[in-house]
This record gives C-alpha cells, structure tokens and sequence, in this order.
C-alpha cells in the first residue's frame, strides 16, 4: 500500500541549505564564488521543488487507488505571477529558506524578485484559474488545470510620451524550473480537411496536424498536504522539417512545418474582450480542448473504466467559453473514435460539463462564423448543428430566435450552456443578470442548470504572501491557521475596539505604504507621503471600468485645492495600474490622458503633498502584490452591471482598504459581509443604469448639472493637460457630452461626494482603522476554498481527498 499523504516535515535550515548547494553545483554547474542571483533563484526553486514531488506523487497514487473523480479545469489563462515565494510559503519553508540563504550570504527577498510573472492570462478570469488551481490543491480536491504553454505571456506595457507601447514579453527567455516536460505525454491535434463517410461513419481527414507536448507544473496546496497538476500544451510540428528542401538550402522553407506548428503556442491573445473571427485563436482553443480531452480518455480507459462510466470519474469545467468546442469534439472522440452513439455520448458530455460565464458584454460573446468554423473544424460543425437539432427536438416549445447556430454564425455561449449540465456566474448579481438577460429563454428550458459561485482569492497569496506585517498581526490576535479556515478572520472582530490593536493593524499598513512609497520614489521618480490616502485602482483599463471617471474627479480635486491652497485638505495618492488591450484605442486614450494629467499635477508647486498621480507602468500580479496591501482605498467604480464579480475588489477588502464602489458584481456581497457602514457606495444601480440610458440626452444633463465636471471638461478641452497638442482630447471630451455610454456624467457627482466621505473617515483615525480591521475580519466568505467547496458540490460532484 504506498505512503498516504501526510503533514509535511519541514527539514532543517542546514539540510535545506545543502540541498540548495547540490543544486546550484550539479543542476546549475555553478560554483558559489560565481553564482549569480539568477543561478541562486534557480537552485533555490529547483529544492523547493523537490519537496513538492513527494506530496504530488502520493496525491497522484491516491488519486488513483481510491478510484476518485478527477476535476479537469480548461482554460486559456492561467494568470500565475511568480511560483518560488508561493510555493515556499505553502510547503511552510519559507523561513527555512530565507535563514539558509543567509548563511550563504544571498538575500531571499532579492531572490523572489528575480523572478519573471509567468503572465498567462489577460486579467480576472485568468487570475481566478489561478487562485482555483491553488485552492483546489489545499482542500485536496483531485484535479488538473489544462491550459496552453504560451512562449509569450501578456505583452509588457510602456509608457512613451504616456502612451501605451506593446513590447513581447519573454518569460521563456530564461530557464522555467517550476515545470516537467513530458514529451511522452503528447497528442496529435487535426485542423481543415474533408469530413469522409466510410461504412455509414464519418471519418475526419484533417488537412493539418500538430502535436501537443505536455509540460506539467505542480501546484502544492497550504501545509503540502496535497498537490496536483497544471498541465500545459505547447504546439510541436508533426513533421520536424523538410530535410530535402533543407538539403537544397532552402533553410527558411524548411523550416516552415516547425514554425507553423509553433505559432499556435506562440502567444496569449491580449484582448479578453472582444473577438474577432480570427482563425489563429480558433485553433488555439481547439488545440488545448482536444489535447486536454484525448488525454482525460487516456486516463479513464487507463484505469479500465467504460466510457459510460465517465461521469462517475471525471469533472470537466469550461473556464468561460473558449474551450467551449469541448462538447463537440467529446462527442467526437466518444462517436467518431469509440462507436458510441449520439445520443449516448452527448449525455455523457452533458453529465460531464460544466460552464462559467465571466462577462456580459455582448462583445465578449464569442461567436464564429459557420464558414470559418467549417472550415477550420469541418466535423465539429456537423456534430454541432446535430447538438442544436437535438436539443430542439427535445424542446420543440424552443423559441425561433434561440439556438447555436443563427445568422450563420457559431454562438459559444449557446453551445456551452446547452452542453453543460451546470451553467455558473460569478457574483450573486451577475448571476441574477445572466439568468434573467443573457440566457433567460434557455434558462426557463433548463430550471435549476444556471447557478451561482461568487469568485474567491486565495488568502495564502493575496494575504499572507503579500502582507506579511497585517499576517503577523492575524496570528497574533487570533493564533496560526487562518490560511486555510478563514472564516476564522472573524475573530478580529473582538479587537477592533481595542486602542492597541487599532494602533497595529495602522503600523502594519504604513509599514507597506513606507514600502511602497520608497519603491515609487525609485522606479516613478515621484515623491508621495505615507500619510496620504493611498488610493488604487489596478485592473484592465475598459471603459466600463471608469478609470475615466476616476481621472476626471482627479482634476476636479486638483482644480478646488488650487482655488483654495490654505484650505484644510486631506493629501491623496491616486494610482493607477492596468493594461489596455492594443487595439482599443478609447481605452489608450484614457490611460493617455492619465499620465497627461500626472505630469502636470505632479509638478504643480500650489497643490504639491496633497495630490499626487502616479502611474506605473506594466502592472502585472507581482506589481498588485507591491499595490493591495498598502491601499488604504480601493476603487471599484465600474457602471452598474457590467462588472461580472470583480476580485481585485477582495484582496483590497482583505488587506484593510475601504472600497469607493457601486453595487456592481461581488461589490454587492462584499458590503453585504463588511457592513455598509464600512463601505463608500455611491451611483446609479444596474437597473437605473438601464432607465437612464433611456434619456437621450443624459450626459448633456448631468454635466450641465454639475460645475466641477463642466470645469473639468473645459481644462481638458482647451488642452490644460496637453499644451502641445490642445486639440488631443477633443473627442474625448465630444463623447462625454453627446454618448457617454458608460454613464460617467450621471455618477460623477455621487462619486465626488463619496471621495469626500472618505476624507471625512480618514481625519478620524479611530473610526477609519476600525472600518478598516472590520473589512479585513469579515472578508472570510471571498477566499476561494469558499468558491472551490460551492463547486465541487454543486458542480463537479467531487470530494475531497484529505
Ligand atoms: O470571474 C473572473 C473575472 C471577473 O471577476 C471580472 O468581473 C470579469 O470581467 C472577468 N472576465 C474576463 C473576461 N471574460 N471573458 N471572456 O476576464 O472575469
């Protein structure tokens, strides 16, 4: 009978530190006289590692003596950040670590830093894969995350003239030494061609092929006492190169197999928001579905199960609708590849699917058209059309204007909901929208498939990781292992009205924002005082975000200090962090206009302390990690509606800031748990937004209603914050007036007074950092062991192993 998993035993600073010196000399070749942090980093990874493998090995070998499900996590992104802190913290080594490195005279801090973001993700849905990977392993939930091996991550982001430029970014430059290549693990994924009939069966014969090499990662969970898999695709040629055109010099030529194949793995698409019918990101969905599928039969047939047992033992979760071909091409492999019939393997399909819907924007709804899908996936658009026949027939009483395939086009949102058995949103809100707006006809077809799971973080990155001073206090006021129950955060409640206690949890943040202030200092060339309200805002720039609105209300502060310099203001630190997809040019413009107004605020001798503006380039999960734990206030000020959850909202809340927001996604719950009294509310509600837009002018109104905003947009206009291009915001300013679709004008004034609520909160410390603790003791609910338990008992059917 192998080992069971146990508790780890964590070893010995001493022995620790031999293992880091074995690697550095036999796995790195270097001597320690000559080792750069590079070569430390990469020692030091590759002993945590190895301390990783045994809880992996007996997760694995109970996973299968037990006969357990098995949870498959299908995404596109999996936005990781950087693994060695995470991982060291888990295995409840980082001390360990830390005290070993000493004696070798490295510094562990100096160490994590060297680290690149594996950035595999765009922003919220791939950072949720991540915090899902990690929580499924710490409740000991079986499981894989399936995802594509990028060489390129998400683009680095800098400023130019406070422009956005794109440059590649090239984390695989250096070697990645968290990953196991399998090359034996490898599957032939098929694209084009001509679908055949042959005895009464189709017979695809695609018309190109590539190979998915597998490359595995493991992902322990809090105390090692489980860990599972992320597997990632990278694309191969199934055919090296073409040795007689190489042989006739025609190097380029012969090479074109290789490159071709490459192309699929070769980057993350960077708009998470709209898609084009672009063939390239079509196959690359294909190509991690397929991949991913082949390899789950793979392992059910392994283990000398039936394919009409698959339910029983397998979980396959659709991470928004990107690897939606999931249901056709399983009926695919069940049908074409194993003689099952429709019928029975559509079932099958069903019984196995899950699907998570991240976004309403009707501009996020992925949908193909059915000649590009005929012709990149010519069987998958046959079984298709079948699905949706099938499921009409089911539903004769099917309204005309629902189904898959309408207006010669794919609908992937239609396709998942009808090839799942469980469809979920993300926030209570969102899943109320979805149900009553997105899916309702289907939903009254289907009762009971569409539910809720509010997303979640993980407190071991987003708390203990990042806030190490507010940690030590937790553990102080209410003793170790919160990480992994944080319900238990609850218990500071009976502090808060402690003076002491209040005094702590303060010095804890301005320990984080001495820290960040000095980092600004250094990398932005700005000086801003701790004392100041940090006030944050990180996340994708989108419109419907509203860092607009959160710019505008910038300069109408500006403007008011300037009128009255003596005036008793309380000083602010406004920052901002987020990536704009390349070719979303409103949004550029935005992010434009921020560093524009940056410069001219920042180097205004009348306002000087009290109102900084900075901007750092290329925020990314390492940057959030610097960001969240010094924020005193978190800026969650998206139109009603639009926000699915939202998660940067929890890790701020976590971490002791106050939100500024509407009740837009989890915003809702989030007041719900920390009370509205500790919450800044303001605007209009996603059912006001709806009645408002109906006023045609309404922009028009709200501005002629407002001074301050009116001012704003003249200083704009006449080019205050671009002296040598006046006319640069001209449309900007024109869209204010005559659209403004995400309804900036009507919520500016709310939002004004609420930003002077907070100032009145921040002048009185007492009330402040209890509102503050409170966010942090009642923020239990948002960890993503609360998401993953909703999951695997209302979705995924699944158990846990420990
Ligand atoms: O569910 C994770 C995350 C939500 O918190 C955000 O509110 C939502 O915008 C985001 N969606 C995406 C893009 N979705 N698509 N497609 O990242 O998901």
């Amino acid at each position: 009978k192998p080992p069971p998993v146990k508790d780890l035993i964590a070893p010995s600073p001493e022995t620790f530190r031999s293992d880091i010196l074995r690697h550095l000399t036999f796995t790195m070749g270097k001597d320690a006289a000559h080792a750069s942090v590079y070569d430390w980093r990469l020692a030091l990874s590759f002993a945590l590692r190895d301390r990783i493998v045994e809880p992996w090995f007996a997760a694995t070998r109970q996973t299968w003596d037990e006969g357990r499900k098995r949870v498959y996590y299908l995404s596109m992104e999996f936005l990781i950040g950087r693994i060695l802190e995470d991982a060291a913290i888990n295995l409840g080594l980082r001390d360990v670590a830390a005290a070993a490195l000493e004696t070798l005279g490295q510094d562990f801090r100096a160490i994590v830093e060297d680290e690149p973001d594996a950035a595999l993700g765009n922003g919220g849905l791939g950072r949720l894969a991540a915090c899902y990977m990690e929580s499924m392993a710490t409740l000991g939930c079986p499981g894989y995350g399936y995802g594509i091996r990028y060489e390129h991550g998400l683009f680095k982001q800098r400023f130019e003239g406070g422009r956005q430029v794109e440059s590649p970014e090239d984390w695989l430059n250096q070697r990645h030494p968290w990953e196991f290549e399998r090359p034996e693990a490898a599957y032939e994924v098929g694209f084009k061609g001509e679908v055949v009939r042959e005895g009464g069966r189709a017979v695809w014969l695609p018309g190109e092929t590539v190979r998915a090499e597998a490359h595995d990662t493991p992902v322990v969970g809090w105390a090692g006492r489980w860990a599972n898999t992320l597997r990632l695709w990278a694309a191969k040629p199934t055919t090296l190169f073409d040795l007689d055109r190489f042989n006739r010099g025609d190097y380029a030529a012969a090479a074109e197999p290789e490159a071709l194949a490459r192309t699929l793995s070769r980057v993350l698409y960077p708009d998470d928001t709209t898609y084009a019918g672009k063939e390239l990101r079509l196959k690359q969905e294909y190509f991690l579905t397929s991949a991913a599928l082949q390899d789950i039969l793979r392992r059910h047939l392994s283990a000398g199960y039936a394919l009409e047992d698959l339910p029983q033992h397998v979980a396959i979760q659709m991470n928004d609708t990107h690897p939606a071909i999931a249901g056709p091409e399983l009926i695919r492999l069940l049908v074409d590849q194993h003689g099952l019939g429709f019928d029975a393997a559509i079932d099958i399909a069903v019984a196995c699917l899950g699907y998570t819907n991240h976004t309403l924007l009707p501009e996020a709804l992925e949908r193909w058209a059915t000649y590009l899908m005929g012709n990149v996936l010519p069987r998958h658009l046959q079984i298709i059309e079948e699905i949706d026949a099938w499921h009409l027939r089911h539903h004769p009483t099917r309204p005309h204007w629902v189904g898959i395939v309408k207006h010669h086009e794919v609908r992937m949102g239609e396709l998942a909901f009808i090839t799942a058995h469980k469809v979920n949103g993300v926030s209570a809100l969102h899943t109320d929208l979805v149900r009553q707006n997105l899916f309702s006809e289907l939903e009254a077809l289907h009762p009971g498939r569409i539910v809720n799971q509010t997303n979640g973080v993980t407190p071991r990155r987003w708390l203990r990781m990042a806030n190490p001073a507010l940690s030590g206090l937790i553990t102080k006021a209410i003793g170790p292992g919160w990480e992994a129950d944080l319900d238990r955060l609850k218990g500071l409640e009976a502090h808060v009205d402690d003076a002491a206690f209040r005094a702590d949890f303060a010095a804890a943040k301005r320990t984080n924002k001495v820290a960040l202030a000095d980092w600004i200092a250094r990398t932005q060339g700005v000086t801003v005082c701790p004392d100041a309200i940090f006030d944050v805002q990180v996340k994708r720039i989108h419109e419907y975000k509203r860092q607009l609105l959160n710019i505008l209300e910038t300069i109408a502060h500006w403007h008011a200090i300037r009128q009255n310099p003596q005036g008793d203001w309380v000083p602010r630190v406004r920052i901002f962090g987020g990536k704009a997809a390349p070719g979303y040019l409103a949004a550029k413009e935005i992010i434009r206009l921020i560093n524009d107004v940056a410069a001219v605020i920042n180097n205004d001798p009348v306002t000087g302390d009290l109102l900084k503006v900075v901007y750092p380039a290329n925020y990314n999960v390492s940057m959030a990690e610097r960001l969240i734990p010094a924020a005193d206030l978190s800026e969650q000020i998206s139109t009603a509606g639009k926000e699915a959850s939202g998660t940067g909202n929890m890790k701020f809340a976590l971490n002791g800031a106050l939100t500024i927001g509407t009740l837009d996604g989890a915003n809702v719950e989030i007041r719900e748990q920390v009370g509205p009294d500790n919450f800044f509310l303001f605007g209009l509600t996603a059912a006001e937004v709806v009645e408002r837009r109906k006023t045609p002018d309404h922009a028009r109104q709200a501005i002629l209603a407002s001074q301050p905003l009116q001012d704003v947009l003249q200083m704009i206009a006449e080019g205050q914050f671009s002296p040598d291009e006046p006319a640069r915001y001209h449309g900007l300013v024109h869209n204010m007036w005559h659209s403004d679709y995400f309804l900036v004008a009507s919520d500016f004034t709310a939002y004004a007074e609420a930003q002077r609520a907070v100032e009145a909160a921040f002048r009185r410390p007492d009330d402040w950092w209890r509102m503050a603790a409170l966010n942090t003791a009642r923020m239990g609910f948002f960890s993503s062991d609360r998401a993953i338990r909703g999951y695997m008992a209302e979705i995924w059917g699944a158990a846990s192993a420990l």
